[in-house]
């Protein structure tokens, strides 16, 4: 096989970048062409909503660099955040999308329950309760009705290059409207839910190649590169580059989000899985990704955001984590996933406020609040790993985090120890790794199952280990 290059957009919750991967011959690797900051925007009227105009021209301007190094690119593929949607009329975007922390899925939630109760739609969708579900978003959402399409972000983003309508399946699978034994819509669930067809594009496996861009797209980028799906949920791409080391090792994909769990051929809908409430998403080639939403790094980056504002100045977060390693005893932990912790606000004070309820004082310094953070985090993921393995019935002994979370030795570290369990750390961007190998797969440059594409990953990036001790 020869070796070829992609070009992938992955789009996290704080931050997007467009990456060019060099596949084949043995190779795996990934090159840096733009980073770009994304975050939760405020509307006059106090709602939050992504700033997808600029989102999207960071996008173009990416791929008009990547095409620059790379005239013969073989295809893009496009990633993101989960859930979240834009409404499309006539071709244009009806605002901005809606940021899952919005606060308007509260009634969403009230409103689906009292038509179908949650073990309900935990046996058909067999999503975990995330007050954020795609659902809970539609029943609220008076634009749709009147949009010819609503389309997952990464599927908004392959539109506008392409013309293409569709809903890729790993994505699709958070919106609680596929069905989790058939892999399609939900068209009973959808209309008893008063859900309009436009919500329900044809639904397309990663893999696909979608057309190449055009029009105006077309003259920005200034090549016909083709577009190919790939697992468009950021999480699925991730799971992909996961080099999973043995067969009942678990992994963490840790940005915003810590995923915790593991990957199945079927999935679990169980009264236990749903009272632990674990997840069953689409993966890549048809597996489960059978996992549980810890709140991960947010809490950490919504704490730093409010102390830079307090100082007006930036914090170097390697030297707080180092400060905060070299805390001494025992630190006070909370729960992590408090609903009261995910909208954005000044979360030094609410943790402050959740440890008060418990009797704990506050920590005494940046660096300790730092450490009760990591720790807290590490100790919801030894929580969620042996409640993993406890369902699915395996004994996991190993746990790979994969991610921006890799980087932070101290929560590597902590999970050992927390879970008992040696970690290997890495992967730093396994998103965009998942992305390229599904498109290079596509493109001929790399085959075979995904345990061929993640010992490609292992041989060309080598995890760091992390013993309990
Ligand atoms: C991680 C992630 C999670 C999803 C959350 C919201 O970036 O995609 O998998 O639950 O963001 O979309």
């Amino acid at each position: 096989m020869s070796a070829g290059v992609v070009a992938a957009v992955d789009l996290g919750a704080t931050s997007g970048r467009v990456m060019l991967g060099y596949v084949g011959d043995g190779m795996l690797r990934l090159e840096p062409v733009a980073r770009f900051p994304n975050g939760p925007v405020e509307a006059s009227d106090g709602s939050l909503h992504w700033d997808f105009t600029a989102l999207y021209g960071h996008v173009v301007a990416g791929l008009r660099e990547a095409v620059a190094r790379e005239p013969g690119l073989a295809s893009i593929g496009i990633d993101s955040w989960a859930v979240d949607y834009g409404l499309l009329s006539g071709g244009t975007l009806l605002g901005e999308p809606f940021h899952y922390r919005d606060e308007r899925t509260s009634t969403g939630v009230e409103a689906v329950h009292a038509q179908v109760p949650f073990a309900e739609l935990y046996r058909r969708n067999g999503l975990q309760f995330l007050p954020f579900n795609t659902l809970y978003q539609y029943v609220t959402d008076g634009g749709l009705a009147d949009a010819d399409a609503a389309l997952l972000i990464p599927d908004l983003v392959a539109h506008l290059l392409t013309g293409a309508v569709i809903a890729e399946r790993t994505n699709a699978s958070t919106t609680g409207l596929v069905n989790v034994s058939t892999g399609e819509w939900d068209l009973e669930l959808a209309a008893r839910l008063g859900i309009p067809a436009s919500a329900l594009p044809p639904l397309i496996d990663p893999g696909t190649p979608l057309g190449t861009v055009t029009g105006t797209p077309r003259e920005q980028i200034g090549a016909d590169v083709e577009v190919v799906t790939v697992g468009s949920h950021d999480t699925a791409s991730a799971v992909v580059a996961v080099p999973l080391s043995t067969p009942n090792a678990a992994y963490i994909s840790c940005g915003t989000w810590g995923l915790v769990g593991v990957e199945l051929d079927e999935p679990i809908v169980t009264d236990a899985a749903r009272e632990a409430n674990f997840t069953n998403e689409g993966g890549v080639d048809g597996r489960v990704r059978f996992l549980h939403n810890v709140t991960g790094l947010w809490l950490l980056s919504e704490s730093v955001r409010a102390w830079e504002a307090e100082d007006a100045a930036t914090i170097d977060l390697p030297s707080l984590l180092a400060d905060a390693a070299a805390v001494e005893g025992d630190v006070a932990l909370f729960d992590a996933n408090d609903p009261r912790l995910s909208a954005p606000g000044d979360m030094p004070q609410r943790i402050a406020a959740v440890l008060a309820e418990q009797g704990a004082p506050a920590p005494a310094s940046r660096a300790a609040f730092a450490r009760t953070i990591v720790e807290s985090i590490a100790q919801a993921f030894a929580g969620a790993l042996s409640t993993a393995g406890r369902l699915s019935d395996r004994e996991i002994d190993a746990v790979h985090i994969v991610g921006g979370g890799s980087l932070n030795e101290l929560l590597c570290q902590a999970t050992a120890d927390r879970s008992g369990m040696p970690v290997l750390a890495g992967p730093v961007e396994a998103t965009a790794l998942g992305n390229v190998l599904v498109q290079a797969r596509a493109a001929g440059l790399v085959d075979g199952p995904l345990e061929a594409l993640r010992d490609l990953v292992a041989r060309t990036h080598p995890p760091k280990r992390y013993d309990p001790r």
